[in-house]
């Protein structure tokens, strides 16, 4: 699949950080210090709604990721799914009477239209979960050859006691792993299984629903997880820097995929920190299209909201909170945009050297995106109250916003 286009990324004076991030997996900070190439896998949508904030937030949250790596001269390999066959997909085609490969297509080509939008950068290789079915069969197989995975009347099963690790992503007790199988798509009540939590790996063709040729596995689809681990070793190979997604996937989406790969591989770990967003709401709950309690980047873009206000709405909160998307939200940050852009389009300033090195360290410190809105607006503030003579100034602070937040002024 193609993805969008990039926008481009003003080189900065002076040195970058490195990246201190909270690891899911250990609980705790972790400072990421990848090599010239920098590797992350960030979790794809299921195109059957349009893209909401709650998505949008998350994206930006691993979009500031490659900022910072970015600004430390690292060149970043990013590689994002589309779950483009999946139950929720199918549904709701049923529900709509839409063909689900045109609804697929339509929502994915709009998501594509917000990321650029927001100025999100794209990923070298936006995969599909049906581009990903010739590679996922052979990962199937051996896991099935290898004792790894079981089947169950014609389904395949992947058993979670085959990892030593299982459970190292969550740190989850067997409880809660249970009520959330049962909420995320698991199937923990279906008798017959080694371990309720199992999850499936390749479902055999059921009467009415899409099917591919799955070799020795039979005619049938893949499973969530092992979509997005036969993506990410294709294109990043076990050990790579950071998988990310939202908090609603660290179990059991990330738990599972790490099993599959370390089971794979033997090597562990299939990700050197497992990343994740905290929850976007609205009205009290969080935004999800299977709730419908939804707003899209695509209305509020088409009400007018210059994209640029609504990543700084996005912004002004931290990654990990969960929060809640309310008018003023978006009014705050549309007064924040127009105070920034009055600012900057003076002749001179206020030095805007110390600036730079703020919201560097604001962002290297567990991407603190608040912190480093707060330092654009004190020099803002200062632009407004006293002006200055620094005649570079103005164009460091848009360079700087653009480079390490994505907001071009
Ligand atoms: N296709 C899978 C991942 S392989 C999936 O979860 N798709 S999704 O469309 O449901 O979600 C896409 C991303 O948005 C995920 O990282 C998910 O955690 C995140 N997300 C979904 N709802 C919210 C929300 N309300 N707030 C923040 N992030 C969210
Ligand atoms: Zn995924």
């Amino acid at each position: 699949m193609h993805a969008w286009p990039a926008s481009e990324v003003p080189a900065l004076p002076g040195q970058g950080r490195d990246l201190r991030i909270h690891d899911t997996a250990t609980g705790g900070r972790v400072t990421l210090a990848p090599g010239p190439v920098a590797r992350i896998y960030v979790c794809g949508i299921t195109p059957y709604d349009a893209t909401h904030m709650g998505h949008a937030a998350t994206y930006n949250a691993f979009d500031l990721v490659q900022r910072v790596w970015l600004d430390t001269k690292r060149q970043v390999h990013y590689v994002q799914n589309v779950t483009d066959v999946d139950d929720p997909l199918l549904e709701r085609a049923v529900a709509t009477g839409d063909d689900w490969t045109a609804l697929a297509e339509r929502e994915t080509a709009l998501f594509r239209e917000d990321m650029t939008a927001l100025r999100m950068l794209p990923p070298q290789h936006y995969i599909g979960a049906v581009e990903a079915i010739p590679g996922i069969v052979p990962l199937v197989e051996r896991l099935r050859d290898s004792g790894a995975a079981y089947e169950l009347e014609g389904d395949i099963y992947f058993s979670v006691e085959s990892d030593p690790h299982f459970g190292g992503v969550s740190n989850l007790d067997a409880e809660a792993m249970r009520l959330l199988s049962a909420e995320r798509g698991g199937d923990p009540e279906r008798p017959g299984k080694k371990n309720p939590l199992d999850p499936m790996l390749w479902m055999a063709a059921r009467d009415g629903e899409p099917s591919w040729d799955g070799g020795s596995l039979g005619q049938g689809r893949p499973g969530w997880h092992i979509e997005c681990v036969a993506i990410a070793l294709d294109h990043l190979g076990m050990g790579f820097d950071v998988q990310g997604g939202g908090s609603d996937l660290a179990f059991p989406h990330h738990e599972m995929g790490a099993s599959h790969a370390q089971a794979l591989t033997g090597e562990h770990p299939f990700a050197k920190a497992y990343v994740h967003a905290g929850m976007v709401a609205l009205h009290g709950e969080k935004m999800s299209k299977s709730k419908g309690n939804l707003v899209f980047v695509s209305k509020v873009r088409r009400d007018g909201t210059d994209p640029a206000a609504i990543r700084l709405a996005l912004l002004a909160h931290h990654y990990r909170a969960d929060w809640e998307w309310t008018d003023q939200v978006l009014q705050d940050a549309v007064d924040r945009l127009a105070r920034w852009r009055a600012a900057v389009s003076r002749p001179d300033g206020p030095s805007a050297d110390a600036l730079v090195e703020e919201v560097r360290e604001a962002l290297a410190d567990d991407l603190d995106s608040p912190a480093a809105l707060a330092a654009v607006d004190r020099w803002a503030e200062r632009q407004q109250a006293e002006g200055g003579t620094d005649e570079g100034a103005p164009g460091l602070v848009s360079r700087t916003v653009d480079a390490l937040l994505g907001v071009a002024l």
